[in-house]
């Protein structure tokens, strides 16, 4: 059975405690347990992180060489700023899709730019937590291909 990595960037460990008119209500933890029961229904595992910060996202993508699949990431603020994230993505060549709570594209201009998107299969963002859904049904659909 294939293997998901869930990568969750910084401040992503806040939500549904702050800023629910932005990011929902729902909590980080209620986002794992729906994605871990779609995940059942795809025929995928799945495994979690979350860390504010940049080195530890490095590190737990490179080890996902040889134990995972593919990577579903919200890299959070990193994908505006983060090449070091975008190398560590292109190096471990697992198929990624990255994915947003917000419609990165229409907020402020700095969000507009993702240095992610060029080394992930695809990018969804704007549709809340769903997107989270929708990257793990499209990465199974790839996977599965
Ligand atoms: O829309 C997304 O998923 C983002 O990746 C969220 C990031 C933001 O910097 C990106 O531009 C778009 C921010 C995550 C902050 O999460 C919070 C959740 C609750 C309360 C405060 C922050």
């Amino acid at each position: 059975m294939d293997s998901v990595l869930v990568v969750h960037g910084p401040n992503l460990n806040m939500l549904g405690k702050r800023e629910p008119e932005i990011y929902g209500s729902g909590t980080l933890d209620d986002i794992n347990r729906a994605l871990r029961a779609l995940s059942d229904s795809l025929g995928l595992t799945v495994s979690f992180y979350q860390s504010n910060h940049e080195g530890d996202l490095i590190d737990i993508i490179q080890s996902a060489v040889d134990k995972h699949q593919g990577i579903l990431i919200n890299p959070g603020a990193y994908t505006h700023t983060s090449i070091a994230i975008r190398d560590a993505i292109s190096s471990v060549s697992l198929p990624t899709v990255e994915v947003h709570l917000s419609n990165i594209h229409k907020r402020e201009s700095f969000r507009h730019h993702s240095y992610i998107a060029p080394v992930a299969i695809g990018q969804i963002c704007g549709f809340g937590v769903d997107s989270y859904y929708l990257g793990l049904q499209a990465l199974a659909n790839h996977l599965h291909k």
